[in-house]
């Protein structure tokens, strides 16, 4: 028995709210969806993946890691309503049927419950974690956090920078179980999108260094591709490229660790909407306009890899 949440898909919900609604998710859609405790954040709360897709064994899978930054509210809004359009797709669309059918997805819509909730009550531009304090200072910018190139260039020591890399790499329970799951269970991912807001952009790795990766020809023509998609939804234009030549450079990221030490070869960061004119406190009305452009490209996306890891 369910009892009706109070989600409302068009508006920015409690994390309370966000979890009923996974819940509401796996009780109506029990055949295509597992809810999946990925570990627990350092104020105690439960923090929750969904994977979505019809059963099957050894499908390629997409991870989507929504949220690691607490001020960045259109994401985890953009991503519960890409689960609905995935589930309600399913049977009533032949698109979205046939790529649930070859194509695991995994949503984590809030990779930092805790940082989330602060900004709920207290400072609406958080951006970090909330341990510590170190040197009088909370938190350390969980996407400088990762074990790869932490510490170089494009992170802080200093404990009370917004972007402060932390004492050591996975010093934050949340990027260390996430990291953790990711290795345990991932093994057939084969796409993971670090979302965050706002710039709109579609960057591929390195964030450490202005050099190329290997992969990065395949790595920005899928790009390419997903910004075309949703240029054709609303219009806007999304940047693609490296995220150190895109965006700046950056150390410790998660994608970068998914690409370099996860061996997950289509790792991206994404910055949804906008561009600067409302920046992180973009208006409800933007929700679902976003949540649809972004779900055109995560279709590109999810038809890519299930052609390439057939
Ligand atoms: O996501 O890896 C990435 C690129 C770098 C982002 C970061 O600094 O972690 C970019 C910023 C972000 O989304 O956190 C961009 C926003 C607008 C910001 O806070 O400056
Ligand atoms: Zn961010």
């Amino acid at each position: 028995t369910s009892i009706p949440n109070e989600f409302d898909f068009d508006q920015y919900n409690s994390y309370e709210d966000i979890n009923a609604q996974l819940q509401d998710f796996t009780d109506k859609y029990s055949s295509l969806t597992t809810l999946i405790k990925i570990g627990v954040s350092h104020e105690s709360r439960d923090i929750y993946a969904i994977r979505v897709g019809s059963a099957g064994t050894n499908k390629p899978a997409i991870f989507l890691e929504g949220q690691i930054h607490a001020r960045e509210w259109i994401v985890s809004a953009t991503l519960l309503y890409n689960i609905k359009f995935l589930l309600e797709g399913y049977g009533t669309e032949d698109r979205i049927t046939k790529l649930m059918d070859e194509v695991d997805f995994y949503f984590l819509p809030v990779a930092n419950p805790d940082g989330y909730v602060y900004t709920r009550t207290t400072n609406r531009m958080w951006r970090k974690t909330r341990s510590g304090p170190i040197d009088g200072c909370y938190g350390v910018d969980p996407n400088r956090n990762w074990n790869d190139h932490f510490g170089d260039p494009g992170a802080s020591n200093n404990p009370c920078s917004d972007t402060y890399h932390g004492p050591s790499a996975f010093s934050e329970v949340e990027t260390k179980s996430l990291s953790n799951w990711v290795l345990e269970n991932g093994k057939n991912i084969k796409a993971y999108l670090a979302v965050h807001s706002y710039s709109e952009m579609w960057m591929s790795p390195y964030g450490w260094t202005r050099d190329l990766p290997p992969d990065y020809e395949d790595q920005n023509d899928l790009g390419g591709k997903a910004v075309s998609a949703i240029r054709e939804v609303h219009g806007l234009n999304f940047k693609h490229g490296s995220i150190a030549d895109v965006i700046y450079v950056t150390s410790g990221n998660s994608a970068d660790w998914a690409y370099t030490e996860a061996g997950i070869k289509y790792a991206y960061a994404i910055e949804l909407r906008d561009k600067g004119r409302y920046g992180f406190v973009l208006p409800p009305d933007q929700i679902k306009p976003s949540a649809e452009e972004f779900f055109a490209a995560l279709l590109v996306v999810a038809e890519h890899i299930a052609i390439e890891f057939y």
